[in-house]
């Protein structure tokens, strides 16, 4: 049981520019990316801060922040009564030059007389582009209860996935000896006694307020601008850093049971499209629906999803969906999708407002928002005639690009 909740106040580093979630991102921040039938990306993080009861959240923009911007307008505004009840987008604002934000640390950097003047007891800095459940409140517990200056969450992930982490070496007591950012395999320490994988920082971190100011105001004279590559490598020799374990965060589930521990990295259209599908079916491997610990998103005032006719399995429908006729097997539609009859869907994503025409066939493919697929049209499953066209992932994931296929105009 918590006696005293620390104040805390929180940034969310929003401000990537997702290349390797192109053409997703081409004129949408990653953070602003659609997930699942009504969310964006950056509703997991600013979900997990609210339901830990952490109320003052800057969210720190850059890159093509408009729809990011009115998302958390339409979703995050909090009661305007209640004092340090906001999440607010924070722009680059210069302050510190005629620069953007250089980097994650050079961002809080720039923000420095934000913490001052609310003289929380720590700042929480969390990533805007992972999808999973955290009580934010157990990771700050085991901070306060060790002693450390900086927590970093962190999960073991396989040795060859080490490029994409900072990786992280403890020694038995969980304290912090070294940090390498994003290291090549070969390089990255291993995790003792547990096979060929790596100890992975999520991006998560929670800084006492008096290490952190005086971090960062060094960090600003010595040119240090990112959190994984410059200061926690430094703050790994120097100061008392924890790594928090967060297979030991606890989250309520429906009924009885606890909800299995689960995070993923959306950075890339593989772990993207992989993910929505771990949440698909009744044994999914993570259920975006938790009344105990809410995902929240923007008010939908759309009907609900129709289906008139058709052959359908482990599919998400969005509100104001419309089936008719047509076959989907694991099929995600967003809002206002449209399907016409005879199409077919099979492992596919398809955003709101999008119409598949009479007969078309999509395989393994995701497809942005204010599409009209042409009737008959084939996406997906021919890696050779959809790389002429369009952008194909790693592991063959073909992405159609919003309004590639241009709606009719209303009326
Ligand atoms: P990456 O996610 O690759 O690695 P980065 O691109 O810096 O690192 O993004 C971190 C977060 O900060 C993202 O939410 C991004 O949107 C945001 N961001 C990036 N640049 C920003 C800027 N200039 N202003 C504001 N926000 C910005 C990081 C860590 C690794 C860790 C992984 C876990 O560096 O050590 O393992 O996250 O996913």
């Amino acid at each position: 049981m918590r006696r005293h909740a620390p104040e805390v106040l929180a940034f969310v580093m929003a401000g990537g520019e997702g290349t390797r979630l192109h053409p997703l991102t081409a004129d949408r921040c990653k953070p602003s990316v659609p997930f699942n039938g009504k969310h964006r990306i950056v509703d997991f993080v600013l979900s997990n801060l609210v339901n830990s009861e952490i109320y003052s959240v800057y969210l720190l923009v850059q890159y093509k922040s408009q729809a990011l911007i009115e998302h958390v307008r339409d979703a995050w505004s909090m009661a305007h009564c209640i004092p340090r009840h906001f999440v607010t987008v924070v722009p680059p604002q210069m302050r510190n030059g005629k620069e953007w934000f250089q980097g994650t640390a050079d961002a809080v950097a720039q923000n420095l007389h934000l913490i001052e003047s609310h003289r929380p007891d720590l700042v929480v800095v969390f990533g805007a582009d992972h999808v999973y459940r955290m009580d934010v409140r157990q990771m700050i517990d085991a901070h306060l209860a060790r002693g450390a200056d900086v927590s970093i969450a962190t999960l073991p992930v396989p040795a060859q996935q080490s490029t994409a982490f900072g990786v992280v070496e403890t020694d038995d007591d969980l304290w912090v000896r070294g940090f390498q950012e994003k290291p090549a395999p070969a390089q990255a320490h291993r995790m003792p006694g547990q096979g060929d994988r790596v100890l992975a920082s999520m991006g998560n971190y929670v800084f006492s307020t008096d290490v952190l100011l005086r971090v960062l105001r060094r960090a600003v004279d010595a040119g240090e601008r990112d959190f994984g590559k410059d200061i926690l490598p430094r703050l790994a020799r120097s100061h008392r850093v924890l790594a928090y374990d967060f297979a030991t965060n606890r989250i309520p589930g429906v009924g009885a049971h606890e909800e299995p521990a689960y995070w993923r990295d959306v950075g890339t259209i593989d772990a993207y499209y992989d993910a929505h599908f771990d949440t698909v079916g009744a044994q999914a491997r993570f259920r975006m629906n938790n009344p105990q610990w809410p995902i929240y998103a923007s008010p939908d005032a759309s009907e609900s999803a129709q289906i008139v006719g058709g052959d359908i399995r482990a599919s998400v429908l969005g509100s104001g969906c419309l089936v008719d006729g047509a076959s989907l097997d694991h099929a995600l539609l967003r809002r206002a999708v449209r399907v016409e009859p005879d199409a077919r869907i099979a492992d596919s994503i398809v955003m709101d407002r999008t119409v598949i025409g009479r007969g078309a066939r999509i395989t393994r493919a995701i497809i942005d928002q204010d599409n009209r697929i042409p009737p008959g049209e084939v996406i997906g499953g021919d890696p050779v005639r959809d790389r002429q066209r369009f952008h194909v992932s790693d592991s063959g994931i073909v992405v159609v690009p919003r309004r590639y296929f241009a709606p009719l105009a209303a009326g």
